[in-house]
């Protein structure tokens, strides 16, 4: 499929990208909006209940049209209708990438291998409503006859990340006379915490890997084991205290939990693209699986607006772009997602991981080093408080950090003028970044001379600004999936394999080798490095 598709390098749109590039640099936001200042409204664009102004970004028509023709070239359109209808794009691993089905009406078909995934994951979706049903009604009972209270998610990564971030953003929905809590670690700390205050009778246990052997979740999972058989006793207490959500029933089985009570997903649902599987068991549960539909209608939307809409008008073809636009041609090495909402407290979080892992790679589809640079890293906190800390290097720092800010009408919470003093900050802040505050408005202030360069902004900081009605279920699906898709573009751009994460396997292999060096009873030889030698020596000795 990337056969047509000329080397990065040799597309016309991104040789004519380069010389735009030169015009554009060293013109300021200030002049460019002097010059156009319909431009405020212009570049703007709506989809899924999300308004997006991108007018504060260094680009004029010409840039927009240039990046357009470079997502053209690039094939993003091609690739994303090999996405939508299960052709194998992840070509490393030789697997369709289909988390879009995960939220595919009933009513729609897309076949993999031969068969029509649409009707397994709704299964799998009225299974969980059934169970987080029982859940919430206090139905389903521990081994002692005590309904649940307590629900602790154990996973890491992608089955971690989504399930954390979506309890934290949507806790307003959640039932809350049931407590909700999550395992990754591996440090024994975050088990102990979780637990401390709980009693397993009244504690279920959602076991959430893909893989069933990630080392992190088996270790938490066999404490959780062992936790609970040491109140419970009994080994039947197991299947009434442990669900599984996995796509590998024989060790779910091996580990002692009923394939009953295992809920499935599939090899083409990538572990950062998982929230809205079975993975998203947790969240179902804490909002009930009316809001979960609701979550999962918002995801829809947006992945129709990404596959059908003009790229001028696309709400994650133009975020996409505009990130490659600032990573290729201004040398930008972050994004800082600015939240101004407390409940996508661990958005930012969460998205470093779909950002990083997806287009963290250096070579293309076909194994060639990719000569651009590519995925850049994302980072932020909620606003206001960023504000207070590390705004000052965004504004008056050396370094070009393109902005995210996602700002809501409506409080969920309204509690007097809070609400409005919020995205008064919003908005002045993406102003000061873009417009600055030149050495002449800093005299006229009458600041003394010796201070005035340390006043001066210098402005032309890039920044978007997201907004949408109230934060709900619905909302918070239009914001990942458009994250999604701004990755996707990203990745198609750059002719990388967005699902792949060869990067974190190498990580797993040399740790379980190095453990059993450490706790190896004789003297191990080891052949590492001197220095990791050396380490594990130490650590040896005062362990
Ligand atoms: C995600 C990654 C990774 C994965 C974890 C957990 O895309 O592949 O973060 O989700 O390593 O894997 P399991 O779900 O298999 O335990």
């Amino acid at each position: 499929m990337t056969d047509r598709i000329a080397p990065l390098a040799s597309r016309p749109a991104w040789k004519a990208l380069q010389q735009h590039a030169d015009t554009l640099r060293p013109q300021h936001l200030r002049d460019i909006f002097q010059t156009d200042p319909s431009r405020g409204s212009r570049f703007t664009a709506q989809a899924c209940g999300l308004f997006l102004d991108y007018s504060k970004n260094r680009i004029t028509d010409e840039t927009l049209k240039l990046l357009i023709e470079l997502a053209n070239q690039s094939g993003l359109r091609e690739r994303a209708e090999a996405m939508f209808t299960g052709k194998k794009i992840n070509t490393t691993e030789n697997r369709a990438v289909l988390h879009v089905a995960l939220r595919a009406p009933r009513s729609e078909s897309i076949v993999v291998d031969g068969e029509d995934v649409v009707p397994g994951v709704h299964q799998v979706l009225d299974k969980m409503a059934a169970f987080a049903e029982l859940i919430r009604s206090g139905a389903w009972l521990g081994y002692t006859g005590k309904p649940i209270r307590n629900i602790i998610n154990i996973g890491i990564g992608g089955s971690d990340l989504g399930p954390v971030m979506a309890y934290e953003a949507l806790r307003h929905y959640s039932q809350r006379d049931l407590n909700f809590r999550f395992v990754s670690n591996v440090d024994g700390t975050d088990f102990a915490e979780a637990v401390r205050d709980f009693h397993p009778e009244e504690t279920l246990f959602l076991v959430a890997s893909k893989t069933f052997t990630t080392l992190e979740t088996m270790t938490n999972a066999h404490s959780a084991r062992a936790w609970t058989l040491g109140r419970l006793k009994q080994t039947e207490a197991i299947a009434r205290h442990f669900v599984a959500i996995s796509t590998n029933a024989e060790a779910v089985a091996k580990f002692g939990i009923d394939t009953a009570n295992m809920f499935g997903f599939w090899d083409w649902v990538g572990g950062r693209y998982s929230m809205d599987s079975a993975i998203g068991l947790s969240t179902m549960i804490a909002i009930g699986p009316e809001n979960f539909r609701s979550l999962l209608e918002g995801f829809h939307s947006m992945d129709v607006h990404f596959r059908t809409t003009p790229l001028e008008k696309n709400l994650p073809a133009l975020l996409g772009l505009l990130t490659v636009w600032y990573t290729n041609f201004f040398n930008a090495q972050t994004v800082a997602i600015l939240p101004y909402e407390q409940y996508l407290k661990r958005f930012p979080a969460y998205l470093q991981q779909l950002t990083m892992e997806s287009n963290g790679k250096h070579v293309t589809l076909d194994g060639a080093e990719v000569l651009a640079d590519t995925g850049p890293i994302y980072w932020g906190e909620p606003g206001t408080n960023g504000q207070h800390s590390f705004y000052q290097l965004i504004h008056q720092g050396t370094r070009l950090i393109p902005c995210d800010f996602i700002g809501f009408y409506k409080s969920i919470n309204p509690l007097g003028r809070h609400h409005d003093m919020l995205m008064a900050n919003v908005f002045a802040q993406a102003e000061a970044l873009a417009f600055g505050k030149t050495a002449a408005e800093v005299r006229a202030e009458g600041v003394p001379e010796p201070l005035v360069p340390h006043k001066v902004f210098a402005g032309n900081r890039p920044s978007n600004i997201l907004l949408a009605e109230r934060l709900t279920p619905y909302t918070l699906g239009t914001l990942v999936a458009l994250y999604e898709h701004s990755v996707f573009t990203q990745g198609a751009i750059w002719s990388i394999d967005s699902f792949d994460q060869w990067g974190v396997e190498l990580g797993k292999v040399l740790a379980t080798r190095i453990l059993g060096e450490i706790e190896s009873p004789s003297e191990p030889s080891l052949t590492h490095d001197p220095s990791t030698s050396n380490l594990i020596r130490l650590y040896r000795s005062q362990r």
